[in-house]
């Protein structure tokens, strides 16, 4: 049994990362910061909080982070806290910074000086790639770094502030380079999730229609509890490295409305419209990743594809909101 120290616990991928470690028998260990509405923040380890020690911290406050780890002595950390939402880094691109870029710097020093022993993962993004394509269509672990938002340039700091202590340091840490990937903990302000909740809402007459930005970006998405079970598997490589786990197949947000709005029978054209509120002032506009790499080193493969996924979603918020 291993001790597994989390950030962003409450988060979809932290719970689902956290079921995932106490499913193989470990102990876990999460910061959660302080919240007025502690149901709300919560609810995503409803079912597992009696199993996990929950330890008041923030990315921010380099006390919190240093007294967590000296009360857990973990033998893994992994880095998923972030503010994870892309449009809103523009609104909140110091506090994104903060969290994503400087945060990672604190929680490094305080891994490299208290438990150098332990293994580190960060969640780093395809948000990285920004404008940078490969010839073939796809980004992989060499594709050059141009990132396109607040959220993607403090990405690229934490991910080579990772490099740098790898290689300083001798420290066993790594990066993954996840694509978009999520499930029915997902945020509901994030594009396949908000689509999936706004169909529903219209099949039961909740809504009449749905406001979104740019409808012709494309995203390679994955499953949230597929890639938790990649993370363990890249930080458990003899090596630390850096890979870049993604399905490599890429939908448009259109065609993701497609595929929700028929799930129930209704045509997306009849209620989708566009509201240049969502429409971001510096756009990614195509990402789809090439994860041989890590599926020849780890057999690891998706078990998820797109439909599938939406079908889940869209069946969670019919129990949900029925
Ligand atoms: O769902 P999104 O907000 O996700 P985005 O920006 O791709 O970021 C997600 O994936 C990253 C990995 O590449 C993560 F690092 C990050 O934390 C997050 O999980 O937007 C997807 C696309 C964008 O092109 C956006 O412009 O959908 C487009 N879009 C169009 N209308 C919209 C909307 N996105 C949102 N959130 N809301 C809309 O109404």
């Amino acid at each position: 049994m291993s001790k597994v120290f989390i950030t962003g616990i409450t988060g979809m991928d932290g719970s689902n990362l956290t079921d995932h470690m106490l499913e193989l028998g470990h102990e876990v260990c999460g910061i959660i910061r302080r919240h007025s509405d502690v149901g709300n923040q919560q609810y995503r380890l409803e079912d597992i909080k009696t199993k996990v020690e929950l330890i008041y911290g923030d990315m921010t406050d380099h006390s919190s982070i240093e007294r967590a780890l000296k009360l857990f002595e973990p033998d893994y950390i992994f880095n998923i806290a972030a503010m994870s939402q892309v449009r809103i880094s523009f609104d909140i691109p110091i506090y994104t910074f903060d969290v994503n870029a400087r945060g990672v710097f604190v929680l490094l020093e305080a891994y490299r000086n208290i438990c150098p022993e332990a293994k580190f993962y960060q969640c780093s993004s395809s948000e990285m790639f920004g404008l940078s394509v490969d010839d073939d269509g796809y980004q992989r672990e060499t594709t050059p770094m141009n990132p396109t938002s607040p959220y993607g340039i403090s990405k690229v700091a934490a991910y080579n502030l990772v490099r740098h202590y790898r290689r300083a340091y001798g420290l066993h840490a790594c990066n993954g380079i996840l694509f978009n990937h999520t499930g029915k903990r997902r945020g509901a302000n994030f594009v396949e999730q908000k689509i999936c909740k706004s169909a529903v809402e219209i099949k039961l007459g909740l809504r009449d229609k749905l406001e979104l930005g740019n409808m012709d970006a494309f995203r390679d998405i994955g499953s949230s509890r597929d890639y938790v079970r990649c993370m363990w598997g890249i930080v458990n490589l003899p090596e630390p490295m850096d890979l870049v786990v993604a399905t490599g197949k890429t939908y448009s947000i259109r065609d993701i409305c497609k595929i929700a709005f028929k799930y129930l029978d209704l045509d997306y054209n009849d209620y989708v419209v566009c509201n240049l509120r969502y429409i971001r002032p510096e756009e990614l506009p195509y990402l789809r990743g090439d994860s041989s790499k890590v599926r020849t080193l780890l057999k690891w493969k998706p078990t998820y594809n797109i439909e599938d996924l939406i079908k889940e979603m869209v069946d969670d918020w019919l129990i949900k909101l029925a």
